[in-house]
């Protein structure tokens, strides 16, 4: 079997003045992953980091794309509304092409939901009736589909949306957990590569435990053409969140809801440093497995949810350390207040 890895290295190698060079060399964190223990309760520690080790692991020095905050709408979902069985939740999604900063100066041309890879994020309480108004703004047909229990007729495969036209989807909303939306117009593998999915969560009548929330959507990008990814990330932007650190409270319940919506590679990871997470596949149900490492498929999503133990940066990444050199990595800052 050929080891695409290696051709993809060569392939970046190779070219490299597509901005890559100069910054992934400066940025390659987890070649360093153990080190990363240096001083990791430190106050500040990213600088910390940047002077005890020669590759910059953490902090703003990192090169990554965006300024802070920039990805908050990606990350934090809108709050949970208690049930009210029958309430519309309206959502608005226009599909457009868009160029967007995937890693540190390299664009791909995009094929987006409200002008984001991933899309906004979706949430309704089970029980609402879900209503998207979808209208397609761009160069090619496309649809959404949704994850979860509905009517054949809103399932996002034959009613594809042409461009100018638009398709209003409407189905109550369940069942609870993580679920995802994405186009299902052929060829399937593109219309997902270009950048067309999202979150779509939807919770119990019963609320969960009050929580810190995340979201966190795994893809990739394959920014020369060639069918492989040459970069990695969680909502859209390579090393960002090791550029900027998500502050959590030690204090706190944190909760992610993780999906993954990586093309051409099998499986996506989430690993965690330092700390052991409970993870409910598809969130649907209140079985979980107690552990610091879980692996998707394309598709597959689940629920994470951990108190930390320690205070300090705490890095995530994907396990594959290809993924993780290629942008799927960042750190949780865990504070006391
Ligand atoms: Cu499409």
């Amino acid at each position: 079997m050929a080891k695409k890895g290696t051709t993809r290295r060569e392939m970046l190698a190779r070219t490299a003045p597509l901005a890559l060079a100069m910054p992934m060399a400066a940025a390659l964190p987890v070649a360093g992953l153990a080190q990363g223990a240096d001083n990791p309760g430190d106050a500040g520690a990213g600088a910390a980091v940047a002077e005890h080790n020669h590759t910059v692991h953490v902090g703003p020095d990192v090169l990554a794309p965006g300024e802070p905050g920039e990805l908050d709408a990606l990350l934090v979902p809108p709050p949970a509304l208690s049930a009210e069985p029958g309430r519309v939740r309206r959502y608005e999604i226009i599909a457009e092409d868009r160029e967007i900063e995937v890693a540190k100066g390299v664009f791909f041309p995009a094929w987006t939901y409200n002008g984001t890879v991933p899309g906004p994020i979706i949430r309704a309480t089970e029980g609402d009736i879900l209503e998207v108004a979808f209208t397609n703004a761009g160069s090619h047909p496309h649809t959404i589909h949704f994850h979860g229990i509905h009517p054949a007729n809103m399932d996002g495969v034959f009613e594809i949306v042409e461009p100018g036209d638009s398709f209003t989807y409407r189905f109550p909303a369940r069942p609870y957990g993580m679920q995802l939306y994405h186009c299902h117009a052929p060829p399937l593998k593109k219309h997902i590569h270009k950048g067309l999915y999202g979150a779509f969560i939807i919770d119990p009548v019963v609320p969960r435990a009050p929580a810190k929330e995340l979201v966190m959507v795994m893809n990739g990008f394959d920014t020369d053409g060639d069918g492989e990814n040459n970069f990695y990330t969680v909502n859209g932007k390579a090393f960002y969140y090791a550029k900027y650190p998500i502050k959590v409270k030690r204090s706190e319940l944190v909760r992610i809801y993780l999906a993954n919506l990586t093309e051409f590679d099998l499986i996506n990871s989430f690993h965690l440093h330092g700390d052991f997470f409970r993870y409910y596949p598809t969130g649907s149900t209140d079985q979980f497995q107690y552990t610091d490492t879980i692996m998707q498929c394309q598709g597959e999503r689940g629920i994470i949810e951990i108190e930390f133990a320690n205070t300090g940066l705490f890095m995530f990444h994907a396990h594959q350390s290809e993924f993780a050199e290629l942008g799927w990595m960042g750190f949780f800052e865990v504070v006391d207040e």
